[in-house]
């Protein structure tokens, strides 16, 4: 009984959402929220296409859906052995054999126009402000600035007991990402172990982190906050406990945190000068 009422709470969740995207836009900007079905919040311009796009699908899909449901209705009454006794023994309409051709080929056209759009959108990153390295560890993550002084830091997940209030369980690290709002920022992401991929829904960023290889995305953050992702490869045992934060600020407050960080995270704590020292020590 229970389950039932979950699927019906989830079919009408999902109508909801399809019929008013605003309502549920809102829902978990930056994390996920109880009982959300729809994509996260968008804080990126990507993601807000990327919002734009799955509501076009929706639609379409709806529109398909509700058109084979009606000729299925119609089949049903129409033509079954009692209203129809003796049936038609056509084989081929021309007309009807053109159209279901057509017309699915037009709407993949429909749908691939917005699709290489996004598509280009978000692999041409545009002039950085800056640049930050990324590092998928089994398991955690590990961040280079290397446009501003070179420090660099690990970030790991923190332990449920040790949560303050408000900080989200499985999502809180030690040390957040921190990038200006409304500046284009790079990121270069690699791994230092097996393939991880670093993945923040709100910015429509997912990339995968591979060792010996440097993969390139962006995001523009237009709202302060601090958003929240999960490695979404699967990587090992610690797989689900190695969060990503990224707490984005005001410029000023940006300079203020590089200026600490620079002190706090000495260049000697930077990853590869780590693992450096330690093949210098062998
Ligand atoms: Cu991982």
């Amino acid at each position: 009984m229970k389950s039932l009422i979950r699927a019906a709470a989830f079919f009408i969740g999902t109508l909801a959402a399809a019929l008013l995207p605003g309502v549920a836009a809102q829902a978990g900007t930056g994390q996920p929220s109880p009982w959300q079905i729809n994509l996260q919040g968008a804080a990126t311009p990507v993601m807000e296409k990327i919002h734009d796009f799955n509501y076009l699908l929706l639609g379409i899909i709806t529109a398909i859906v509700l058109f084979v449901l009606v000729l299925l209705v119609i089949v049903v009454v129409r033509f079954n052995e009692r209203s129809n006794p003796v049936p038609s023994k056509t084989s081929h309409n021309t007309m009807i054999e053109v159209a279901w051709t057509v017309v699915p080929v037009m709407i993949l056209v429909l749908i691939a126009i917005p699709s290489f759009r996004l598509l280009h959108l978000e692999l041409n990153i545009p002039k950085p402000d800056i640049t930050v390295k990324v590092t998928g560890h089994q398991w955690y993550w590990s961040y280079e600035y290397v446009d501003n002084g070179g420090f660099g830091f690990d970030s790991y997940l923190v332990p449920e007991k040790d949560l303050k209030a408000g900080q989200p369980r499985l999502l809180t690290v030690d040390n957040e990402v921190v990038v200006p709002v409304n500046k284009t920022i790079r990121i270069q992401v690699t791994s230092a172990d097996v393939i991880h991929s670093f993945a923040v829904p709100s910015f429509g960023v997912k990339i995968d982190a591979n060792p010996g290889r440097l993969n390139e995305s962006w995001f523009k953050v237009t709202r302060e906050g601090v958003y929240y992702g999960q490695c979404s490869e699967l990587c090992g045992r610690d797989h689900a406990f190695m969060p990503i934060a990224v707490r984005a600020v005001s410029e000023a407050d940006f300079e203020k945190w590089v200026a600490q960080a620079k002190g706090k995270f000495s260049a000697a704590e930077a990853p590869e000068l780590k693992m450096a020292d330690a093949s210098a020590a062998r």
